[in-house]
This record gives C-alpha cells, structure tokens and sequence, in this order.
C-alpha cells in the first residue's frame, strides 16, 4: 500500500533567492499536525510520505500512483487543496481524503472535491481510514463527512477528540525538508496542548479543538523539543535558533505548563523558545521566572486589538489597561513581547492603523503580525457578517482585507494595514533595532521588514479591486 500526505500552500511552491535570506511569502513552516498523522500512518504503512508545499514542489509521478492521498487544509489554503484535490480524483485511482481545521468546519463544502472528509483531529481515525482503504471497503465510523451515491451530504455522527497524542512527528518524512531545515526563516514547531476555555468569536480553533485543555506529558513535549532541534540543526549552521512552542494557550493549564518548563530546565537544553500566550501570564511572576531560566525569549501575545470597546464586541476577556501592566511586567523579567493584532473590527474607522503603529512603538512591542478580521466559517463573526463578506475566495483570506467595515470602505481598512505596518518596519526603526536590540532581536527584525515589505506588496495588489468594491455591502460577492 501506497499513501501520500499533501500539504497545499496559500499558492503553489516556488523557490526565490529571498527565500534563502529572509521570511518571504512563499516560504512557510511544513504542518506539525499533518506530519503528526503521517508519523502515526508511517507505523502501519512503510511506504509513506508527506509534501508539504511550505518548501518544496509536489512530485506528481510519485503522488498518482499512490492508494491513499490525505490533503490537509487551513483557510488560506483551501482552494489550492480543492484544485489538488480535484485533480488527484481525474488522474489518479487513489482514494481522496480531505481534513483539518477549514475541511472540517466547512465540510459540505469540502466534500465536493474529496472521497471522504475527515473531521476533527485524525490521529485516532486516520488508522481506521488506512484499514478501510487496504481492505477495500468504504469507511463507515463517526467523524467522516462524504457524498452518498445519489449526491445527498452524509456526516457519519461526531467522535470523541483523543486524549492523550503522544506522537513525536519524524520530520524525515516530509520530502526534502531535513535540506531546507537549516533555512533561518524555517522554525522548529512543537504542539504541547490542544484547547481553550476561552471563547473569542472570531477563533476557529475553539471550535476544531474544544474548550477542554489537553495536553502532552511534559517527558514527551521536552523529548520532541529535543528532536526538534536536533533536526533544524543536523548539517545545517543556523543564525537564529529559535523554537516555536505553536500552542493557542500554553499557561491554560498552569500546573502543566510549571511542570513542563521545570523538566525543560533540568533537561539541560540550551536553545532561545518563543511561546504564544494570553496577557494573564504577564501577571504571573513565577511562570516569567521558569521562562526566562529556560531559554524563552519572547511571548508572541494575541493582543488582537487596542480599545475596550473591540475586546468586548468580540468577547475577548481583556482590558487595554491590563495589557499594558502586563507588557510591562513581561518586560521587567526580561522577556520581550511580540503582538498579534487584528484591524477591521465594527467599531474601528480610518486613524486606526496609526494609532495602533503608536501603540506598538510607545509600549516597544518588538514584532507584529497584523491581519485584516478574517472570518471562518463555523465561527460567530462569520455566521453574523456573512452578508457582509466581499468574496468567499478563501486564498485572499491571510491578512487581506474581505468584508465591509461598518466604518470604513474596504480600500481604507487595507490602507490602515499598510500605514500600520510601513510605521512599525521603518526603514529608521530597522537602523534602530540594530543599534539597541539584542543579537536575536536584531535578526527577527531585519528578517522581518524584509518580510512586512513583501506582505505589503501582497496587500498592495489588492488595492484596485477593493477600491472597485467600496460600494455597499452584498453589491458584488465576485471575484
Ligand atoms: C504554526 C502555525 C503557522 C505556521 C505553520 C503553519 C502550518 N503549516 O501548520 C506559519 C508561521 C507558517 C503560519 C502562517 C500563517 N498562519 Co498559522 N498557525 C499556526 C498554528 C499556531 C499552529 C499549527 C499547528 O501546528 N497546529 C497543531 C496541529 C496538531 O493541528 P492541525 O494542524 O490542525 O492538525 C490536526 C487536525 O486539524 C487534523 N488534520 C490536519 N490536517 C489533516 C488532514 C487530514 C487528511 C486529516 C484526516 C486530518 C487532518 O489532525 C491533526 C492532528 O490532530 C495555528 C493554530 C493552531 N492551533 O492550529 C495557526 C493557524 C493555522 N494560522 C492561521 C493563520 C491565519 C495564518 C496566516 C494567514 C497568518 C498571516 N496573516 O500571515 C499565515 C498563513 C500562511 C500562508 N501560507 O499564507 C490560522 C488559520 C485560520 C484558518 N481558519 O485556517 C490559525 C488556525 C491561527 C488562528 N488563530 O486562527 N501559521
Ligand atoms: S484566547 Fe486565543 S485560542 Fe482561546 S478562544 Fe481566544 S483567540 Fe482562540
């Protein structure tokens, strides 16, 4: 048996000579989670591996041949998935089978291009898939979503999420990926926790991974984040060794995460960590202090926005006051701070990518990533601005600006995005993160305005089909 796991890009792999210095758009991080089920596959099935079109082409003659083709897909990459998809079904015998975060949320959707959608996390049902597949039969258990013969949508009932996913992911799996491993620009990932209690409206992940936090044992994260690094590191000299511990809530289980830096502590690896977290860990002193000591230099925080009236039209518990002390206090141990941010909410009106660009400046939040409210279906802010939407063209939706603003024409909210971000990568903050920033910061914010000008130059290309659709919402749903 032959099986092949695809991970689409937002658009298909092209190798540039940026992608060899800085963080461009075509370069990108090979899924954890679908490497994850290809190292579950690879115990049942020798004949496994993964594309993944974040580093390198898809090798054609050796995917149609396969029995078994498994197409991961995230938003921005959904339509790439439906076109591979699509064509894998007209070239191909194998059996092909759609899942992740935008196929299970989406699946009447999904199922159009595919055998079978499979829903939720797979790292229990993909072997039962596999089984199905090698003896021939049609998959018949809870948490799959397909066509029945007579074209009539068929959801097989919904599965527990597992408990305990203990897989370390070979990365050896995925093709070509131990040669471009050494790219600086290609961190090291380790998931730890899956869950939050928390209940943004606008976040798909609670809705794909549920509130009930679950986590990794601390022996297995540490021994996957030695794995981790041995691999960036084999054969390759990287500039920045950093690792990225990609949880949505790292410190939503305090006691775990206490016991998980503890073991990273004593485990004795010397490496710089970065974590994403919630502003709350900025009030904890302890856990500032385990951080520090363990080698993490930064927490990449979900800001998202800057005004009170934002954090509670979106139900997201926090406060621009408590943001601020808890920066600060993040900064007094030690710890720099990197904000994610989100422009376009109903309340925000032209001034806002200003204000915000002022906001990271004043409070030295040394790294953004600013998007445009993306909206996923299956989530409270899609269901509630749907006839608000310009286009459903999932490939647009990394950033870019693809509703109404109740305030703002389309065009402007795309500005304030550019204005944000030329503000804070400018050509004299760069001049001035080189001068004082330490050696790690001086790199992430190099790689990074080179990065910001090209997503600008993406959001750019946008700009003449947005000011076309600065009429009224529902005037024009076409690409
Ligand atoms: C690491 C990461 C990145 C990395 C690498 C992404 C990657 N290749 O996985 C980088 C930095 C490249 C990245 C970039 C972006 N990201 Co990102 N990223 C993440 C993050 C934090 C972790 C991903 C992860 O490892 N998850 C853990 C694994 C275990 O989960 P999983 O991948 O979903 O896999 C499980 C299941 O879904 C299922 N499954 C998955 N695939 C398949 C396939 C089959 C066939 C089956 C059966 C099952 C299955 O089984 C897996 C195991 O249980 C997620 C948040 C998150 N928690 O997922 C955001 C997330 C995926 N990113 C997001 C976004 C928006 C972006 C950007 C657009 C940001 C931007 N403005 O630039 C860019 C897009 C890049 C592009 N190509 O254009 C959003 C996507 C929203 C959406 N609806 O799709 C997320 C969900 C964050 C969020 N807060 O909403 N990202
Ligand atoms: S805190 Fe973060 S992960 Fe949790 S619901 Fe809100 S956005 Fe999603």
């Amino acid at each position: 048996m032959k099986i092949r796991f695809i991970e689409p890009g937002n658009r298909p792999y092209k190798s540039t000579i940026l992608n060899y210095f800085v963080y461009d758009r075509y370069i990108r991080t090979p899924s954890v989670g679908l490497n994850t089920l290809a190292t579950i596959v690879k115990a049942r099935v020798e004949d496994t591996l993964m594309y993944s079109e974040s580093i390198s082409r898809l090798v054609m003659e050796d995917i149609l041949d396969a029995d078994l083709i498994l197409i991961g897909i995230f938003t921005f990459s959904a339509n790439r998935g439906y076109e591979l998809a699509r064509y894998f079904k007209e070239h191909s015998r194998a059996v092909v089978v759609m899942g992740g975060l935008h196929a299970s949320m989406n699946y009447p959707e999904a199922v159009r291009y595919c055998d079978y959608v499979l829903l939720g996390e797979g790292d229990e049902s993909v072997l039962e898939l596999v089984e199905a597949v090698r003896r021939g039969e049609k998959p018949e258990f809870p948490g799959l979503a397909y066509l029945s013969e007579n074209g009539e949508l068929v959801h097989t009932g919904n599965r527990k999420p597992p408990e305990t996913f203990e897989t370390i992911p070979d990365r050896t799996l995925i093709y070509r990926y131990q040669k471009m491993a050494g790219h600086n620009t290609l961190w090291g990932q380790v998931h730890a926790s899956r869950g939050c209690p928390h209940n943004c409206d606008y976040c798909a992940l609670v809705r794909h991974f549920g509130h009930k936090v679950r986590t990794r044992t601390p022996d297995n994260v540490i021994e996957d984040i030695r794995r981790t690094i041995a691999f960036q590191e084999q054969g390759h000299h990287r500039l920045l060794k950093v690792l990225w511990i990609t949880d949505d809530n790292f410190f939503a289980d305090r006691e775990w995460a206490v016991a998980v830096l503890k073991k990273l502590i004593d485990s004795g690896i010397k490496y710089n960590f970065t974590v994403q977290a919630r502003y709350e860990v900025g009030f904890d002193d302890e856990m500032l202090d385990l951080l520090k000591r363990a080698g993490f230099r930064e927490l990449a925080m979900g800001i998202e926005f800057i005004d009170d009236e934002s954090f509670a039209l979106y139900h997201k518990k926090s406060t621009r006051q408590e943001i601020i002390a808890a920066i600060e206090n993040i900064h007094r141990h030690g710890l720099a701070v990197r904000g994610l941010f989100i422009l376009g909410a109903d309340n925000h009106r032209v001034g806002i990518g200003d204000k915000l660009a002022d906001f990271v400046i004043k409070h030295h939040i040394q790294g953004v990533l600013i998007q445009c409210m993306y909206f996923v279906p299956g989530t409270p802010v899609y269901e509630k601005n749907k006839d608000r939407l310009l286009h459903e063209d999932w490939s647009k939706y990394n950033g870019n600006t693809v509703h109404y603003p109740k305030n703002m024409t389309p065009y402007e909210l795309q500005l304030e995005q550019i204005k944000a971000s030329r503000r804070i990568y400018s050509f004299r903050r760069l001049l001035g993160a080189l001068l004082h920033e330490d050696w790690l910061h001086k790199l992430l914010f190099a790689g990074e305005y080179f990065w910001h000008m090209s997503v600008r130059s993406d959001l750019k290309k946008e700009l003449p089909y947005l000011k076309e659709r600065s009429g009224r919402p529902g005037e024009s749903r076409e690409r």
